[in-house]
C-alpha cells in the first residue's frame, strides 16, 4: 500500500519532474535549455558542470539539468541519473564523425539501472545548416528502432530559431499525460485487487469458522 500511495502522490503532488539534457559538447544543449526558458538565443560558453532551470508546461513542473558534454565531463553524467524521468539527447546533425560516439554514450546511458524507466527525447539539432543529417538518417545510425524497452522520440530542430522545439516539448507533455493516466489506471486496479483479496480472505475465515463450530469445536478467530 505504501508504494501505491507514493505513486499516487507522484501523480497528484506538485512534484517536479527531473529531465537531464545530455549530448556531446557543442551539440546545442545549453542553447536549447534557454530557448525553452526564454524563447530567445543566449550567448553560450562550453558548460563546465551543469545548468539547471525549472520549466513549467501546463502546470507541470520540469526541472531540466543541462550537463556538460566534453569527454572529461561525461564520466560525471551518471551522478545526475537518479530520479530522472526524461532524458533529452541533443545531437549536432552536422557532426557525422562523432555520431558513433553519441550512439555509444546513448546505449551506455540506457543500460544504467537508474534510467530504466526514463523516456528519451532526441533532438536532431542544427537543421538550418546545409547538408546536416536528417532525423531519419540519425535514427538509422543510432539504431533507434532497436530500443523497445522504453518510449523514445526523435525530433528535428534548430535551436537558434526554436523551430522543432515546441514539437519536442509536445511529445514530452503528451507522453507524461499518457504515463500519468496509465499509472492512475494501474494504481486503481491494484487497489481493487488488494481490496478483493482482503474481502475473499475474510469470507474464507468466516466459512472456516462456521464449519469448525458445526463440527463441535471452536478454536476461535478472536
Ligand atoms: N547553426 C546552428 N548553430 C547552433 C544551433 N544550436 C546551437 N548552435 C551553436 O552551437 C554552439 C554550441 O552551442 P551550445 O548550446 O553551447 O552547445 P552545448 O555544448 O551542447 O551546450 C553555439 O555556438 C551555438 O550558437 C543550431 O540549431 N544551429
Ligand atoms: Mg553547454
Amino acid at each position: 500500500m505504501g508504494q501505491l500511495f507514493t505513486k499516487l502522490m507522484s501523480i497528484f503532488g506538485n512534484k517536479e519532474h527531473k529531465v537531464i539534457i545530455v549530448g556531446l559538447d557543442n551539440a546545442g544543449k545549453t542553447t536549447i535549455l534557454y530557448q525553452f526558458l526564454m524563447n530567445e538565443v543566449v550567448h553560450t560558453a562550453p558548460t563546465i558542470g551543469s545548468n539547471v532551470e525549472e520549466i513549467v508546461l501546463r502546470n507541470t513542473h520540469f526541472l531540466m539539468w543541462d550537463i556538460g558534454g566534453q569527454e572529461t565531463l561525461r564520466a560525471t553524467w551518471n551522478s545526475y541519473y537518479s530520479n530522472t524521468e526524461f532524458v533529452i539527447l541533443v545531437i549536432d546533425s552536422t557532426d557525422r564523425e562523432r555520431l558513433p560516439e553519441t550512439r555509444d554514450e546513448l546505449y551506455k546511458m540506457l543500460a544504467h539501472e537508474d534510467l530504466q524507466n526514463a523516456a528519451v527525447l532526441i533532438f536532431a539539432n542544427k537543421q538550418d545548416v546545409k547538408d546536416s543529417m536528417s532525423a531519419s538518417e540519425i535514427s538509422t545510425i543510432l539504431a533507434l528502432s532497436a530500443i523497445r524497452d522504453r518510449a523514445w522520440h526523435i525530433q528535428a530542430c534548430c535551436a537558434l530559431t526554436g523551430e522543432g522545439l515546441p514539437a519536442g516539448l509536445d511529445w514530452l507533455k503528451s507522453f507524461y499525460l499518457f504515463y500519468k493516466r496509465w499509472t492512475l489506471l494501474d494504481t486503481f486496479f491494484r487497489i481493487i485487487f488488494v481490496q478483493t483479496g482482503f474481502f475473499l480472505y475474510g469470507r474464507f475465515l468466516l466459512i472456516l469458522r462456521a464449519k469448525r463450530s458445526r463440527c463441535g469445536y471452536n478454536v476461535g478467530f478472536g
